[in-house]
């Protein structure tokens, strides 16, 4: 797609277009984490700058944000025409759940569009250009990283066609997640088990093997620490061939539950995929997720980590088939949070290249200071109350 040049595109908006992007992104934060759209939020401005309406999306089948927005201003009395739409994705340009915003935007009189990321799923796309063939000045993408970061698992599903993965593993320090007996409650802090819960209630699915289906007969519920379930239950996935018993706490209030007969991570994720999941946790065991690993379909792991030690027991992660150092799986720490007592580390892949060992022989020179972990809060926990009660989780 053809778009304005992206140096300094920021910086050639208006201030007050500036404001009103940081706002369309604070306005798409209210919508769900989970379901199958990406969250977007819109401003619209008048010409002087001021915020005459706003709108966000709220999933899957309801108002795209450029059609909240307008509503919103029509609610209000408010015409839009002439006035400046600033979106954090490029308008869509196909009639699917809802109709093109493009074609909103143009019957509106908009007379100006300025976006942060444009639109890669190739249904929806073309917004930009059918708005400048109408004659509406578009700006955009303006703000890619931003825009990506916000919508990066729905992103991973329009680019790969499967669901983001999120490992989560909940260890002592010596990576265990059981003693020798089996018994593994609770390894974790109560204020590591709130979070891991915040985190369930806004991906779409939750994923575990068979062998801890049976063994530790888990409900795979999103709850609040009072036991209530949260309002969004995501779908409970088993991977494997052995059958649940009836009894299985799994069967009870919760999200649906689906069984994938499969060992193979690719496969569980292509029937997700078809389903239109976007996000989903894996929780374990240590053989499933192994498989994740191995198959390098993980994209960020939540590793939970107790001052605990156990000396003996299974650990999170299974064999991965690596013998030597040199074939270590390492990760980019993005993220640490403290959570009581532990520690969360939030982590993604290490591109290629950027974490070889150290080759024996004199100390190299000391490497810049990394870049200070991300600012509290942590990773998806429960937002500020939200102005509207469907989207708030807790
Ligand atoms: C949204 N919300 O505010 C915008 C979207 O399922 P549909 O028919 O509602 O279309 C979803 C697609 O529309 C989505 O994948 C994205 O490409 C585009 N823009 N989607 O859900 C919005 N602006
Ligand atoms: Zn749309």
């Amino acid at each position: 797609m053809a778009h304005e040049p992206r140096d300094g595109a920021l910086l050639a908006l208006a201030p007050a277009e500036r404001t009103a992007l940081d706002r369309a992104f604070e306005l798409a934060r209210l919508g769900p984490a989970h379901g199958p759209n990406p969250r977007v939020g819109c401003v619209l401005l008048a010409d002087d700058g001021t915020e005459l309406a706003s709108g966000f999306h709220r999933g899957a089948g309801t108002a795209h944000a450029e059609a909240a927005a307008l509503d919103n201003a029509r609610a209000h009395g408010i015409d839009p025409r002439g006035t400046t739409a600033v979106v954090t994705l490029e308008p869509c340009n196909h009639a699917g759940r809802t109709g093109p915003c493009s074609e909103a935007l143009l019957a509106a009189g908009v007379r100006r569009v300025v976006f942060a990321l444009a639109d890669p799923n190739a249904p929806a796309s073309g917004g930009a250009a059918r708005l400048r063939a109408a004659g509406v000045d578009v700006v955009g993408p303006v703000d890619e990283a931003r825009g990506r970061q916000l919508v990066r698992t729905w992103l991973t599903a329009v680019e790969q066609h499967r669901p983001f993965v999120t490992l989560k593993t909940a260890t002592t320090l010596d990576g265990r997640v059981a003693a020798a007996d089996g018994s593994s409650r609770w390894i974790t802090s109560p204020e590591s088990r709130a979070h891991a819960h915040t985190v369930r209630a806004q991906v779409d699915a939750i994923v575990v093997g068979t062998g801890t289906a049976l063994t530790d007969d888990p409900s795979l519920t999103a709850r609040a620490p009072d036991g209530t379930l949260h309002t969004h239950q995501p779908l409970r996935v088993v991977v494997g061939h052995r059958d649940l018993p009836a009894g299985a706490a799994l069967h009870g209030p919760g999200g649906e539950l689906v069984q994938v007969r499969t060992h193979d991570p690719a496969e569980v994720l292509a029937t997700l995929d078809a389903r239109e999941v976007r996000h989903v946790l894996v929780e374990g065991g240590p053989t499933l997720a192994a498989a994740f690993v191995r198959a390098g379909l993980v994209d960020e792991l939540h590793a939970y980590l107790a001052p605990v030690l156990l000396g003996a027991g299974p650990s999170a992660i299974g064999d991965l088939a690596i013998t030597s150092i040199d074939h270590a799986v390492r990760w980019e720490t993005l993220e640490t949070h403290r959570l009581g007592p532990d520690v969360l580390l939030v982590a993604a892949p290490a591109k290629p290249g950027t974490t070889k060992t150290v080759p024996p022989g004199p100390a190299p020179p000391a490497p810049t200071p990394a870049p200070p972990a991300r600012a509290t809060p942590p990773p998806e926990a429960p937002r500020p109350p939200a102005a509207h009660a469907e989207t708030h989780e807790s």
